[in-house]
């Protein structure tokens, strides 16, 4: 396994609404690692490639994303936080985390944030069809991909201890 001089490689996965932010952000805080939101990373620096017409956003330019990170990742302690989890190299991830929400919970969550219909429906569809956690089993080995539920604060403040817990048990055996 590679080293990483300032801890473990974090990624925070699921569908748009699931509570990765949230949840990243706090767990960055409560941990001292670097959080990594890498749709704001995109905003800040540009990495688009193009326009999708369908849902009237700039498209991600992965490679770009991956160039951008790839000296932050090789020092290790960053909590990871995107939609999408197959384009990252495998090797920067200790463990990946697929945040999951009930179909209700997430359509009100993401009708509050104001998403067109047809992004609301292809939203709850993907969480439906667990499109991120199968990209996740697909993209990394299975043992370090946990699917956690993500529907109330109680579920929130679980994960929270359960990932506080993980990097605690990483950090006193490397
Ligand atoms: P994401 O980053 O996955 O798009 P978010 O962190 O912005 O999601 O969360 C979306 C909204 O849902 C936000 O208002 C916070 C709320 N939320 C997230 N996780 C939750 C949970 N486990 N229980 C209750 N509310 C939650």
């Amino acid at each position: 396994m590679a080293a990483r001089p300032r801890g473990p490689n974090i990624l925070i996965t699921g569908t748009p609404g699931t509570g990765k932010s949230t949840l990243a952000s706090e767990l960055a805080q409560r941990t001292a690692l670097n959080y990594v939101g890498v749709g704001n990373l995109a905003k800040e620096q540009e990495l688009f490639e193009g326009w999708d017409e369908t849902y009237q956003c700039p498209i991600l330019d992965e490679d770009r994303v991956i160039d951008e990170l790839e000296d932050t990742m090789s020092e290790g302690g960053n909590i990871v936080d995107y939609h999408s989890c197959d384009f990252f190299p495998e090797r920067w991830f200790d463990i990946v985390f697929v945040l999951r929400t009930d179909n209700k919970t997430l359509y009100e969550r993401l009708e509050k944030r104001g998403y067109s219909s047809k992004k609301l429906e292809d939203n709850v569809q993907c969480e439906i069809f667990q499109t991120i956690l199968d990209e996740a089993r697909e993209a990394y080995k299975s043992e370090i991909v946990h699917e956690l539920q993500s529907n109330t604060p109680e579920e929130m403040e679980d994960n929270l201890d359960k990932m506080a817990l993980w990097i605690e048990d990483w950090r006193a055996s490397h």
